[in-house]
């Protein structure tokens, strides 16, 4: 393997971090999985406007690639090699009252967890026979969920474009052929193995296979942020009585994407601030004030529209999860503020 050709203005996490040094240390190297360097970087190669562009084949990726994922975990996460990772799934401990009870802004909340079932490699670097094992031993779990987690299992395979389409325009399951997915091998045998799990309201759902093999998200109109926290954590729980994660005391819960290791979690809300909107620095000002993210409302890498932006946590490891649901929640206490003093 040769050292791969990076433009000047590439300004992704992998161009940043694999110097030339950092290449010859690890290109010879492999898991044992078999997963490569050349496997881990494609993404970032193949798709020069990455903002990351790596991603680990297996738990071992971490510790084999660890020059270069070390460099990325602390550059992104401000997170060192030697620090531990400290977990919180408590309600109790979490202070958020409905920031809008009035449903003036917020339009609906949103708080997910990728979860990777423990000892079998991860999306970039497992089989389809493992892969196929994954969806059916985790639906199998899913299967005996009862309450308001009670739901059916619905195979990508066979579902019909329409409903497929409906399904992603209203927000409930992923999109399909995301180019960065692509290029590490995530997209392998689709729709085969892929599929998405959920309750009669829609408010608890459960990715299988994507981008990790289970996303497990709790959904609601409006901003009763604690509700939806409270369901994920009865979710993750009921769950994980079932099915093995992969965690480790260092990074947390294991995740293909080094973004997404610690908590796995996302907590986001779409809200309208159409007037804020029109001043980006002051927009930005606050949600880096409170470590969050703005993404346009069909996921990532789409646009925002009418005003409207999915705001999130963007720290996820190093803090717990009743920390990055309460950097979401104290961060939209002030987008809405600063709305409704341009407002009036
Ligand atoms: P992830 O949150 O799992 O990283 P994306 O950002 O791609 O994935 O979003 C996945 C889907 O969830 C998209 O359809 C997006 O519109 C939807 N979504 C995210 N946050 C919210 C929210 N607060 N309310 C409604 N839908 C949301
Ligand atoms: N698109 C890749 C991943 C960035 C983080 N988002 C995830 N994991 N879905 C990039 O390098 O930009």
């Amino acid at each position: 393997m040769n050292y791969p050709n990076l433009p000047e203005d590439c300004t992704s996490m992998l161009c940043k971090h694999l110097t030339p040094e950092v290449f010859e240390a690890l290109k010879d190297k492999t898991t044992a999985n078999g997963f490569t360097l050349e496997q881990a970087i494609n993404s970032g190669v193949m798709n020069i406007d990455s903002g990351i562009g790596v991603y680990a084949g297996d738990e071992e990726s971490y510790s084999t690639f660890a020059p270069l994922f070390d460099k990325i975990i602390e550059d992104y996460h401000g997170f060192g090699k030697e620090d531990k990772h400290q977990s919180n799934l408590n309600p109790d401990d979490l202070n958020a009252p409905n920031p809008d009870p009035d449903g003036e802004f917020i339009i609906s909340t949103r708080i997910r967890v990728g979860r990777n079932v423990a000892n079998l490699p991860l999306g970039p670097a497992i089989s389809k026979e493992q892969r196929d094992l994954v969806e059916s031993s985790v639906v199998e779990g899913l299967n005996t969920l009862e309450g308001e987690l009670e739901g059916s299992y619905h195979p990508l395979l066979g579902m019909s474009k329409e409903v497929q389409d409906e399904l992603i325009k209203d927000h409930f399951l992923f999109k399909e052929g995301d180019r960065f997915l692509d290029a590490v091998g995530l997209n392998r045998n689709w729709p085969e193995g892929r599929g998405i799990y959920h309750n009669k309201e829609k408010t608890f759902l459960v990715w299988v296979n994507e981008e990790d093999q289970l996303r497990i998200i709790s959904m609601q109109m409006g901003g009763d942020i604690k509700e939806v926290f409270t369901r994920l954590v009865n979710a993750i729980k009921s769950i994980e009585s079932k099915v093995q994660f992969s965690y480790n005391d260092h990074i947390g819960y294991i995740t293909s994407c080094p973004t997404n290791l610690g908590t796995a979690m996302r907590a986001s809300v779409h809200i309208a601030v159409p007037n804020l909107a029109k001043d980006m620095e002051a927009f930005k000002a606050i949600t880096d004030k409170f470590y969050l993210q703005i993404r346009g409302i069909h996921g990532e890498h789409s646009e925002s529209e009418g005003g409207v932006y999915d705001i999130s946590n963007r720290r996820r490891l190093g803090i717990t999860e009743v920390q990055a649901v309460q950097d979401m929640h104290d961060g939209v206490v002030a987008l809405i503020e600063a709305e409704k003093a341009l407002k009036a």
